[in-house]
């Protein structure tokens, strides 16, 4: 006979906090959100540890080589979609490990040899005034000059006039040696009043541009996730079928963490490739799997050798899983289900593997929710598919701006591999839709916003760590009609502009 669980599948938007005593610590400047982000023993530090407890989704529409830089510099992580061929996913990761903040890949580059028609057809393209002159055109060829707006006149100046008799050249240009410092370089900028900088390799090779502007920028980040060489860190998503091709690849393009993508990945295949990884390469690569809804899962991932485990299947935004398949369970249960699991793995082996609760969060609430059931740390796609870091289209819709964001098992994604079962036939029915999201602006301003008010929730919560919230939060199941009186109700609402 079938086993029935009695208990029904909820999720967050049934549930609300309690307040706990709010001590004078809790105030929003003593609140850390540090979290770990993958397994170790009870009491020692973990390999890898995020500064705000986000990571995105494993998607096309989302987690591009520009969203990984932003949202690293933010404190968080993303893993660069594995739905592509593997060189140009490992490019990716290439991408955000060589990203240094405030040294910018020259993406303006012209031969000495090219015209002030080319000149201005460049800065048409890129929108940026500043272009390396270098002997082969590339961005890390020889440096022989630089040109800016200063160097010509767009409407005076013959448009063949060669770009080695306009440009500043070498022998004029000030110039700061690989190997230093952003401030050095700010430094530099600052004595000489430059707006760039280039930096040189012993070569005359052209490396990276500083532009004066960048050293403020940095400053705004205090949480950057980087590591002891100062790189920014970035996941990747694999699969359980080119893994013995893709992992090397990645590994070898830098990449510090692994996640295997799957709707459902309780399965022999995750089994094999996690085992395969471990055996290959030891601790010195680390690998979430998923995604599970329950204890079986989360113990048979965890004793194949996952670093982490991603809880979920069928709550996110664009996910029709549930209903072309019938699988799946709501996200609440599923993730409590998951963490008393993974707290009895504690109890009895003194190893603590972190969980990822992925998908379905919608209101800024329900992140809090989600720690406070036993998250470590969330992932997300509708929620960074807004952002202008985004990859995807921003295109206007009637009066409201909206970008695109489509689920990888959708046709769009043309990613099978992720939902199929292993073998050799691809699943013929979509997973996932494609769809529009309304244009949020800048991450860095929605972040703030949304962090700001989870640090207000915990502090209602009486908790300043995401530790301490999920030991002392109390939460309550709500009554549909509670749900009502939590919105504005029996007033007639002023239009919004
Ligand atoms: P959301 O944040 O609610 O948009 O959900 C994102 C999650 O949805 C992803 O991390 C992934 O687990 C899941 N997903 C992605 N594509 C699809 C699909 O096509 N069904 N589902």
């Amino acid at each position: 006979m079938a086993v029935y669980l009695n208990d029904v599948s909820r999720t967050f938007g049934e549930y609300l906090l309690i307040p706990g005593l709010t001590t004078k610590q809790c105030v929003p400047t003593n609140v850390s959100l540090k979290t770990p982000l993958v397994k170790h023993k009870v009491g020692e530090k973990p390999a890898i540890e995020l500064n705000i407890p986000f990571v995105s989704a494993i998607m096309q529409s989302v987690s591009g080589p520009k969203l990984a830089i932003e949202l690293a510099r933010n404190g968080g992580l993303s893993f660069i979609f594995g739905s592509q061929p593997i060189a140009s996913q490992a490019d990716m990761v290439r991408k955000v490990k060589k990203f240094k903040a405030g040294f910018v890949i020259s993406d303006s580059n012209l031969t000495p040899e090219n015209t002030l028609a080319d000149v201005i057809a460049l800065v048409q393209r890129t929108e940026h005034s500043t272009i390396g002159v270098t002997d082969d055109g590339t961005p890390n060829g020889k440096l022989l000059g630089l040109v800016t707006s200063r160097d010509y006149r767009a409407e005076k100046d013959p448009l063949d006039r060669k770009v080695k008799d306009f440009m500043t050249p070498f022998s004029k240009l000030i110039v700061g040696d690989l190997g230093i410092t952003l401030s050095e370089a700010n430094q530099i900028i600052w004595d000489h009043k430059l707006n760039t900088l280039p930096i040189i390799d012993k070569d005359q090779k052209l490396q990276y541009f500083v532009f004066r502007k960048d050293y403020d920028n940095h400053r705004d980040n205090p949480k950057e996730l980087s590591g002891s060489d100062k790189k920014l860190l970035v996941g990747a998503g694999i699969n359980s079928r080119d893994y013995m091709e893709r992992v090397p690849a990645l590994v070898e393009a830098g990449v510090d963490v692994l996640c295997i993508d799957s709707s459902d990945g309780y399965s022999e295949w995750q089994q094999e490739t996690l085992q395969w990884i471990k055996k290959t390469y030891g601790d010195k690569v680390l690998v979430g799997a998923g995604n599970v809804v329950d204890k079986e899962g989360f113990d048979y991932l965890v004793e194949a050798g996952a670093d982490f485990i991603k809880v979920g299947i069928g709550g996110g935004s664009i996910c029709i899983t549930r209903e072309q398949k019938g699988i799946g369970r709501g996200q609440a249960t599923a993730l409590i289900d998951v963490a008393q699991a993974r707290d009895e793995y504690m109890e009895k082996t003194g190893i603590y593997v972190p969980i990822c609760s992925d998908g379905g969060l919608v209101h800024d609430y329900h992140m809090v929710l989600a720690l406070a059931m036993g998250a470590d740390f969330l992932m997300m796609g509708r929620y960074f598919a807004r952002f202008d870091e985004s990859p995807t289209k921003k295109m206007k819709i009637g009066n409201n701006f909206v970008k695109e964001y489509w689920g990888e098992g959708s046709n769009r994604a043309k990613n099978w591999q992720r939902y199929d079962m292993g073998g050799s036939e691809a699943l013929k029915f979509e997973e996932g839709v494609d769809s529009y999201v309304p244009y949020a602006g800048k991450m860095k301003d929605n972040l703030n916003l949304t962090l700001g008010k989870m640090i207000a929730t915990m502090c209602s919560c009486g908790a300043i760590t995401v530790p301490e919230l999920q030991k002392n939060a109390k939460i309550t199941l709500v009554s549909s009609t509670s749900i009502v009186e939590g919105g504005a109700h029996d007033v007639i609402l002023k239009e919004q502009n």
